[in-house]
């Protein structure tokens, strides 16, 4: 634990917000870079995937920024097979540009951030605070700890300085689900899961946009659930525990929602590596609850 954190006095971790200080920072300068970044690179990231010019960029300037914020031990990207060093404290993972694929489209995507007490590979109970920022036709960004969950927007004056406004100070997930998002080809799906999911569409309405950050942005706003399965040809998955599964998921604890990777909650998952996949089903308990029945027959 850092020394210059307030958190054993029950005061705001003073680490945690440069932490998110320095996210809101870079988000201007992210969508900035956008427009001339919608092409492929010639690289693969850790898990195979072609990366977007856009996505090398992001993680660039997160990792110039967090691994300069003191109290920042590691920093450790989707985009990067290891962590980078940055002295003592925590680890902060980062999903930097999270729903790349939805740059070409022009749809929403963001930035996804696990902050760590000590290092990764590491179950989710070691965060202290996770969070998202959502480029959508507004910055906000999702900032969830101990104390709770807020919602900001992050706007940039002339000047170039960058304002992080508290718009909702205490996030809850809305008690009546209203939306569900469910990733990946029907196909795909396991029976199990194909049968919850005819039930869940009779009850709520489909909202899919194919980034991460935007559709579960949509739970947290309206209730419901969001999942990117197990499918048949890839049983843990699409979505990362480290750098995805598990921010979201504390996120959606802390909101009052439940989160599953099919049999328990996301963040007791125990990795092997840092770039482990897990199938990731997050909203009102209701609908979780009766996703984990609906598995398990
Ligand atoms: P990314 O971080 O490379 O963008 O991949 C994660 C994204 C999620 O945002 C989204 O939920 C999922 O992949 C969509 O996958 P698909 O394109 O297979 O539907
Ligand atoms: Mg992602």
């Amino acid at each position: 634990m850092p020394d210059d954190t307030n958190e054993a006095a029950g005061e705001p971790d003073s680490v945690v917000d440069a932490v998110f200080d320095a996210v809101a920072a870079t988000a201007p300068a992210i969508r900035d870079a956008l427009p001339g970044r919608r092409v492929e690179s010639d690289d693969e990231n850790p898990s195979g995937e072609t990366v977007l010019a856009g996505d090398m960029y992001a993680d660039e300037l997160l990792g110039e920024a967090l691994t300069a914020v003191d109290g920042v031990g590691a920093y450790v990207s989707e985009e990067r097979p290891d962590a980078t060093d940055a002295g003592e404290g925590y680890s902060v993972a980062v999903d930097p540009l999270d729903g790349s694929s939805n740059l070409r489209s022009n749809n929403a995507m963001g930035t996804v951030v696990g902050v760590y007490e000590g290092s990764l590979p590491a179950t989710g109970h070691d965060l202290v605070a996770a969070g998202y920022t959502l480029l959508g036709p507004i910055t906000t960004m999702v900032v969830a700890d101990e104390s709770g969950v807020r919602e900001e927007v992050v706007t940039r004056a002339a000047s170039g300085d960058v304002t992080r406004t508290v718009v909702d100070d205490d996030l809850t997930l809305p008690d009546e689900p209203t939306v569900y998002g469910f990733g990946g080809r029907v196909p795909d799906w396991t029976d199990a899961f194909r049968e919850y999911a005819r039930e869940v569409e009779d009850e709520l309405k489909l909202r899919y946009g194919g980034s991460m950050v935007g559709d579960v942005n949509q739970v947290v706003t309206y209730g419901g659930v969001f999942a990117y399965p197990a499918l048949t040809d890839a049983p843990d998955g699409k979505l990362r525990l480290s750098f995805e599964a598990n921010p979201i998921a504390y996120v959606i604890e802390r909101m009052g929602g439940a989160s599953s990777d099919g049999t328990g909650s996301i963040l007791d998952v125990d990795p092997d590596g840092l770039h482990d996949r897990v199938p990731l089903y997050v909203g009102n308990e209701t609908l979780i609850d009766r996703l984990e029945t609906a598995l398990d027959e």
